[in-house]
């Protein structure tokens, strides 16, 4: 079955991914995973950081002359950074400092962030530094997520699925959502600064963007993920951890700073009568991915009783400001206890067109593992042999 995890620190040497379970025969060159990675470093309102690194993959295992071979692909992207912090990060004691009988390192972070991972890991995992806490939490590590991502896109693509997301909100101003979306999201809404499909909007994010930077501030908001060409009867309606919708919700919401994830109009659905909220149904001719019948509607967002229905699947995921504000909150001081302010760290004023592009990357792994799971395969050609025969089982219903 495939399955991703990921290792690495903000600023130690490199960001790892590891994904096991891809079919053999998958076409994968280290620029389709390069091209997501670039993808997830633009937008407006980065710090300096994003000056500093330009991700890029180094394929060490699981592909061939051009194609997956069956087994775990493993991809590393180095952080450029790593050499203004081989010091601070060392992963071998450093004696000078243990003999000056401080036992915090050099830039030591004793001030935890409110909103951050900072003070809870501090307690749990016993350490008086937040960095040993801060640099795993740091959203860097979502690079690898997205290494990881591309490939399952890449799969996906030889599928006939296509994933794409547009910012719809920032930090309070809401972007219009075109009548006709375009064909290709993803390369549209890459087109924008902040990866939204209205341009008015986009103008006045800026202007708040700008104004929140000056204030020592951040932003936060929301994107819209949408995918096309799924099948319908993607995950099950019989057991809680077969539900896609569920699975969805999951990936999406261990997205760092995420708070919320809807699913098609979701928490409006629960305003309204079920006759404003059900999408009905109609034959429509010849359309297998669905059985050749078609809703009116797509209030769902592609999802009933836990199974894609065969429309697009359409998820919102909300993301809070960036909790590193260089007028910073109250906090404690945790070598005394006394009153303090949070440490102000070199950071971002928002990351939503990032965490767009981090979410197709999150959803692109959940269906890539719900194809797999529903048409099997150790090759390509028997995974697409599989969906084709479902495609003909629908189709002649
Ligand atoms: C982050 C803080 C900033 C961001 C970083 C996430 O990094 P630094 O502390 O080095 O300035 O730029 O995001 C990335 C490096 C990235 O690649 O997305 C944090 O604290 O989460």
């Amino acid at each position: 079955m495939l399955r991703f995890t990921t290792a690495g620190e903000s600023h130690g040497p490199a960001l790892i991914a590891i994904l096991e379970g891809a079919p053999a025969g998958l076409p994968l060159l280290a620029s389709d995973i390069d091209e997501q990675l670039a993808r997830r470093q633009q937008g407006y309102g980065r710090g300096r950081r994003m000056q500093i690194e330009k991700d890029a993959v180094e394929l060490l295992s699981g592909v061939r002359d051009g194609q997956t071979i069956g087994s775990p692909i493993a991809m590393v992207i180095r952080n450029r950074d790593w050499e203004n912090w081989r010091e601070i990060m060392d992963p071998a004691p450093d004696v000078e400092q243990a003999a000056s009988g401080n036992p915090l390192r050099n830039r030591s972070v004793t001030r935890p962030r409110p909103g951050h991972a900072d003070l809870s890991g501090m307690l749990k995992y016993d350490r008086h530094d937040a960095r040993d806490i801060l640099e795993r939490a740091s959203a860097r590590e979502t690079t690898a997520r997205v290494a990881a991502g591309a490939v399952c896109r890449k799969l996906l693509s030889e599928l006939g699925v296509s994933i794409g997301s547009h910012i719809v909100e920032l930090g309070g101003i809401t972007a219009e959502t075109p009548a006709a979306m375009p064909d290709d999201i993803a390369t549209a809404a890459d087109a924008s600064l902040l990866r939204t499909l209205d341009p008015a909007a986009e103008a006045r994010m800026i202007e708040l963007i700008d104004a929140a930077k000056k204030e020592g501030d951040t932003v936060g908001g929301v994107c819209e993920v949408v995918c096309r060409g799924l099948p319908v009867g993607l995950g099950s309606h019989v057991s809680w951890d077969r539900k896609l919708d569920g699975r969805i919700a999951a990936a999406l919401m261990s997205i760092p700073a995420v708070k919320g994830v809807e699913i098609g109009t979701g928490f409006d659905t629960a305003r309204r009568r079920g006759s404003e909220v059900h999408d009905e149904i109609h034959s429509a001719g010849v359309r297998p991915l669905s059985g050749n019948i078609a809703r009116r509607t797509n209030r769902a967002g592609g999802l009933e009783g836990g199974m894609t229905t065969g429309e697009p699947l359409t998820v919102r995921v909300a993301m809070k400001p960036i909790s590193t504000l260089m007028r910073p909150l109250a906090t404690v001081e945790m070598k005394t206890g006394e009153a303090a302010t949070a440490v102000a760290e070199r950071s971002d004023v928002t990351a939503v067109p990032a965490m767009g592009v981090i979410a197709e990357g999150m959803m692109a792994f959940v269906l890539a593992h719900a194809m797999l799971e529903k048409f099997g395969g150790d090759s390509m050609k028997e995974t697409k042999r599989n969906l084709d025969g479902y495609i003909a089982q629908l189709s002649a219903r």
